[in-house]
């Protein structure tokens, strides 16, 4: 069975909870939690890595012990000391922990004084009276449970990018290996490299006789068939992940690849066009009356109603079926335009490789230049530099880059802008630097007007360039600061610095409607992976997804530029 990373995660995540629920030592429920982080953001399989023959330990936050564990898990998918945990606490109980308002003592009091076991019997107790009875609950509590149980109830849960991508590329693997199967492509959101999926969306085409269903339902990981027919079956997994699998003929791929990429917007809109031609689009193809004008392939169903291939990032009815009619859609960013990336970490401060590590991991990946930008001192977690620790890593790099072939490491830092829009170094010392990335890592819920303040203050200082990950945001876990971005950015245009695009797959910062004002306003973008590992820079590719879904064509992003023009368009702050 296929133990993806997001699974072992999960694991390390229930161990956590249950430690937690024991009244654990804090420091070994954190170790649990870190670990389940880097786990989850790794973008290499950890069977890959230990296939490999790579040191477990290097990963950020794994030691032996939990290295260990991995292997285990990753062998056996499984792991005993969670079995042990399991038959003091009943498996559901950890999912009492994913209401609002319920920590691990409440869950321990739940459980133990009325055996509540499920969020079901959790609302029933609620709804009964049962709770406030207990001690430390009471009537208000009780309610709050209650409110909190139905909110519950009606969120559906979406899966990052990067996580949905682990069990995306391991389900379309053993598809295509099945008898009889030609192509399979990943539609729906995923194919418009949205931030999170709901869903997958899976086509395939097959042979007649292809036992590509029966496989489909049958695939191990499966947790629950949910319908499965001829030609369609939605599964879900046992991460929770539904995957829709359609099998679909040649001649109707297009149309079927073009009405499951979405969005439902952009289809509404498109069957909008055909309709005033007189034309029907389904998943089927294009029809005039009863004869198929299109649908082999995506451009044909296009074509049929006057429009160029659109790129499936675009596909959002943000003005790209306009564009596409006018011949104004953007020539979208590639991967391969990267020439370098201007945000990474290294041992010296929370990163986990060598400066030589990354820069030689950086290369690998096709990347010209690397800049080096470890937090500063007020960010103590992170172990931040001070100006001295700075002058020396400047002296290391100094030293290492003529040693460096086809790569060269640029000096800079993460600096910390401070509530009140100052930097937590010294403009003497920033002046030595070939960049300064200034961020925000507190204070996130300033006024609107304090926090936009800060934030231009901070592009005030001489050596500013770029602002990282801009609206702070974390998916899942913490909204977005409150700031006028536009003042921001129209700032940025002034004082002649950069936005960051940070593409670690929890933050994906710039957003992608953020990404097109800075585009409007003549702001460059820098697509940056923030790698805390040599591992890292896999990540961006998200980043470059979401630059897409934001417009922003090579020339928009600053790290398309060859190294001596990047140094010009630097000097402008430096
Ligand atoms: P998700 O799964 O919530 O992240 O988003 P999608 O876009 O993948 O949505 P999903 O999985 O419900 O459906 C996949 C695609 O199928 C969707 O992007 C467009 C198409 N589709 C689904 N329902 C409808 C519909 O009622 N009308 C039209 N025109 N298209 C639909
Ligand atoms: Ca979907
Ligand atoms: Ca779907």
């Amino acid at each position: 069975m296929p133990v993806h990373n997001a699974d072992i995660a999960a694991l390390f995540e229930e161990i956590a909870d249950r430690l937690e629920i024991q009244g654990a030592n804090p420091f070994r429920i954190r170790a649990y939690r870190n670990a389940a982080r880097t786990l989850g953001e790794l973008p290499q399989p950890a069977r890959t890595l230990m296939e490999k023959g790579e040191d477990l330990t290097r990963l950020p936050g794994i030691g032996d012990d939990l290295a260990e564990k991995i292997r285990e898990i990753v062998s056996n998918g499984r792991c005993s000391l969670l079995d042990r945990l399991r038959r003091d606490l009943p498996p559901a109980v950890t999912e009492l922990l994913q209401i609002p308002g319920l920590g691990p003592k409440r869950v321990k009091a739940l459980y133990h004084d009325l055996e509540v076991q499920t969020v079901e019997q959790l609302y029933r107790a609620a709804r009964d009276g049962r709770i406030r009875a207990l001690p430390g609950f009471g009537e208000k509590t009780e309610l709050n449970i209650l409110q909190a149980v139905e909110a519950h109830a009606s969120q559906t849960r979406r899966f990052k990018l990067a996580v949905a991508a682990q069990y995306a590329d391991a389900l379309a693997a053993f598809l295509q290996a099945v008898p009889g199967v030609g192509q399979v492509t990943l539609a729906g959101s995923f194919r418009r490299m949205r931030e999170t999926v709901g869903d997958l969306d899976i086509l395939v085409t097959a042979a007649t006789g292809s036992p590509v269903m029966q496989r489909f339902t049958a695939y191990d990981e499966v947790a629950e068939v949910l319908s499965a027919g001829s030609t369609r079956a939605s599964v879900v997994l046992k991460s929770g992940l539904q995957v829709d699998l359609r099998v679909v003929s040649q001649t109707s791929y297009g149309a079927a690849l073009c009405y499951f990429t979405g969005s439902k917007a952009h289809n509404i809109a498109i069957r909008r066009i055909a309709q005033k031609l007189g034309l029907k689009v389904n998943e089927y193809g294009v029809f005039r009356g009863d004869e198929r004008i299109a649908g082999e392939d995506e451009t044909s169903v296009y074509q049929s109603v006057g429009l160029p291939w659109i790129p499936p990032e675009l596909r959002e009815d943000r003005g790209e079926i306009e564009a596409a009619r006018d011949g104004r859609l953007p020539s979208l960013v590639e991967f391969a335009d990267l020439r370098g990336d201007l945000h990474a970490h290294t041992k010296a401060t929370d990163g986990h490789d060598s400066l030589r590590e990354m820069a030689l991991a950086a290369k690998a990946l096709g990347l010209e230049y690397l800049a080096i930008t470890e937090h500063s001192r007020h960010l103590t977690v992170a172990h931040g530099l001070d100006p001295l620790r700075l002058a020396r890593q400047c002296d290391e790099i100094d030293r290492l880059n003529p040693e460096l072939d086809g790569i060269t490491l640029l000096k800079g830092i993460e600096v910390d802008i401070l509530e009140d829009g100052s930097l937590d170094l010294p403009d003497d010392v920033l002046g030595r630097l070939d960049l300064v990335v200034g961020a925000v890592h507190s204070q996130f819920h300033l006024s609107r007007a304090k926090q936009t303040g800060r934030i231009l203050r901070a592009m005030d200082h001489p050596h500013f360039t770029l602002l990282a990950h801009p609206s702070g945001r974390l998916i899942d876990r913490r909204e977005p600061c409150d700031v006028d971005m536009l003042r921001i950015i129209r700032h940025a245009k002034d004082r002649g610095c950069f936005l960051e695009l940070n593409a670690h797959p929890e933050r994906l910062d710039l957003l992608d409607s953020h990404c097109q004002m800075a585009k409007e306003e003549g702001v460059l973008v820098s697509i940056n992976s923030d790698a805390h590992s040599s591992f890292d820079f896999a990540n961006l590719k998200y980043g470059v997804g979401q630059a897409r879904r934001g417009w922003l064509e090579k020339d928009d992003v600053l790290n398309t530029r060859p190294l001596a023009a990047l140094r010009r368009l630097l000097k402008r702050t430096m």
